[in-house]
């Protein structure tokens, strides 16, 4: 990569320093997300791309799992248990954890005692907050109970009384938790795990279809992200870019109920980041361009991607058509390793940057 420092300019010089940062972090992150066409040894990919914090897409990276062909949803839902409860999340438009405008949308307190400055003399109610953090909603239903309702909702018009985005999605190991005789199909991933020096902190399970988008946010994980089935579409940003151009929103917790949201009691703020494609709204127009520039790459059935710790990004996916058997609809399956990430100086910068744009870079609290 060849850094040319003319061409954005020198830091002293610039009239907005986060813009400046954003495009600096810019140039110097590839222009494309590379492809390696087999594993790599544990040192080149900790030299190649751990070490300098970049993405790179690993062809054949699942060629020794006996899920490397795909799993049917036969295979899943007999494999997953015809008794045994998962946990599904639900949404009426397919956004878990993301930033939702109250326009139009019920919101209901769970206690309205609880109210924060609540008047004890005034009766009248709390305005709705104009925007809040929007959680699924947590079912609990058999994998085959899941695939059914994939299938009705997929079928349904968004306005139909019943229509809802069912996801596979919960994290913190749901893969080894509900799934214990599917994780014994994926088989360590011997070159990560070397390289990040430890097993892997959470193994989970992504199952859904084109309906359900991840909206952006980062983890503090290392991660390597495996598709089984279908493909999984990823937006990257670099954390500099992000934390320089994305808009931050803190807005109070709520849940999903049907369409409805339900504020968490007592109430719980989060910050989290206005995605261009759910929250049009609320990116500032101003820096969009800049901000709504990722780096985008389709990862593929038998790939993983890797995905370094906090890169933004955004994901979406798309099942395949034709179950080999049946001629079905194949889910968009994925399984993906969260490696504990390396707390040191670059997260340190990170948090200084980030918290230097909420204090001097114009960022706005509670989503007016
Ligand atoms: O697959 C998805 O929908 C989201 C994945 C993700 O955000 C992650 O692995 O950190």
């Amino acid at each position: 990569m060849s850094f040319d420092a003319a061409e954005n300019g020198s830091a002293s010089d610039a009239a907005d320093l986060f813009a400046w940062l954003a495009r600096e972090s810019r140039e110097l992150a590839p222009s494309s997300v590379p492809r390696v066409p087999s594993p790599p040894s544990a040192l080149a990919f900790s030299r190649d791309y751990v070490a300098r914090n970049l993405p790179v897409v690993v062809e054949g990276a699942i060629a020794h799992w006996p899920a490397s062909r795909g799993w049917s949803p036969e295979h899943m839902a007999s494999r997953a248990g015809e008794s045994a409860l998962i946990s599904v999340n639900v949404t009426p438009n397919g956004l878990g954890d993301a930033l939702l405008a109250t326009d139009g949308v019920e919101v209901v307190r769970a206690d309205p005692d609880d109210d924060a400055g609540d008047d004890e003399t005034d009766d009248a109610p709390a305005p709705a907050p104009p925007v809040v953090f929007a959680q699924p909603e947590e079912r609990s239903m058999t994998f085959r109970a899941f695939l059914a309702e994939l299938n009705r909702t997929r079928a349904l018009p968004a306005d139909d009384p019943s229509y809802c985005v069912p996801y596979v999605s919960r994290q913190c190991g749901s893969l080894r938790e509900e799934f214990p005789a599917l994780a014994a199909e994926c088989v360590d991933l011997e070159w990560a795990t070397e390289a990040f020096g430890a097993a892997p902190d959470a193994v989970n399970l992504w199952c859904g279809d084109e309906r359900a988008r991840t909206t952006f946010h980062r983890d503090h994980y290392e991660n390597i992200y495996c598709v089984i089935n279908g493909s999984k579409t990823f937006e990257l940003v670099p954390p500099c870019q992000g934390i320089a151009m994305m808009r931050a929103v803190t807005a109070p917790a709520a849940t999903f109920e049907g369409a409805a949201v339900v504020l968490e009691s007592p109430a719980r703020s989060v910050r989290w980041w206005a995605d261009p494609v759910a929250n049009p709204g609320l990116v500032d127009g101003s820096k969009a361009k800049e901000s709504i520039e990722p780096l985008t790459v389709t990862v593929r059935a038998g790939e993983a991607l890797y995905l370094p710790a906090m890169w933004f990004h955004a994901v979406t996916q798309r099942g395949a058509f034709g179950d080999a058997e049946t001629g079905e609809y194949v889910p968009a399956t994925a399984v993906n390793f969260w490696y504990d990430m390396h707390f040191g100086d670059r997260f340190a910068w990170s948090a200084f940057a980030e918290e230097a744009r909420r204090r001097w870079g114009g960022e706005r609290v509670g989503g007016g």
